[in-house]
């Protein structure tokens, strides 16, 4: 498959797995594998909070996982850590609000990369706009045990609240979706589904990712 570019970025948003070593039962590169087999089409490597990877262990998973998304075509995306987006090269980063701003982490990045940036409120998602985002993290959508400091739910409903507001940006929905919830975020305005738990801790990565992709009619 091709070198990933930011053409299609909305296309290619639509099955976002995201997932630190944490987050899965059985070894990240064996789920990402699979999920991948099954059809996601974006992963974010996203490695935090207690007992996670630090360091050079850190940096060698990252580097794994990079080298299986850029066999497979798919995008790689490294959460909040920008130093390490850098040095390895990765397509991309994503940052919230208590990260880096926008625009220094556009900078940083080069304008060739993938940035999205997670966001609360109608003022967020103009600013991130105006500042060089590519994409809009909306979150979270519904309960969600996967984040500890995740903001009160919002519903699918403010993703049409955002389009009503003007904001064309792609944007993912995130938090507690499911291959049966899916189909709402995506009727709300959403172009893609970004999951941890639905595909981290499936009994099979493979027909979650599937069942996700197939929400799409594989268009
Ligand atoms: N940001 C908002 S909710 C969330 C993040 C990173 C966690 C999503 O995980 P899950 O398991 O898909 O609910
Ligand atoms: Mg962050």
């Amino acid at each position: 498959m091709g070198r990933v570019t930011k053409e299609n970025l909305a296309k290619q948003l639509q099955v976002y797995f995201i997932a630190g070593s944490k987050d899965c039962a059985s070894p990240l590169p064996l789920v990402l594998h699979e999920a991948i087999q099954g059809g996601m089409t974006i992963f974010q490597f996203r490695e935090k909070g207690a007992g996670s990877l630090t360091g050079e262990m850190k940096e060698a998973l990252a580097l794994q996982l990079y080298t299986q998304c850029q066999q497979a075509g798919i995008p790689f995306i490294i959460n909040d850590h920008i130093d390490l987006a850098v040095s390895i090269d990765a397509d991309g980063l994503h940052i919230g609000q208590e990260d880096v701003d926008v625009k220094t982490a556009r900078k940083r990045i080069g304008k060739n990369k993938i940035l999205g940036v997670s966001i609360h409120s109608i003022e967020e998602a103009y600013e991130a706009v105006n500042h060089g985002a590519d994409y809009l993290g909306i979150g979270p959508l519904f309960e969600t045990s996967s984040k500890e400091d995740a903001n009160e739910v919002t519903g699918p409903n403010w993703v049409r609240e955002l389009r009503a507001n003007g904001i064309d940006l792609p944007i993912v929905g995130i938090g507690g979706i499911t291959a049966e919830n899916g189909g709402e975020v995506l009727r709300a305005g959403a172009n893609g589904l970004a999951v941890i738990s639905a595909i981290s801790k499936a009994a099979s990565p493979y027909q979650a990712a599937r069942e996700f992709r197939q929400l799409y009619n594989h268009d």
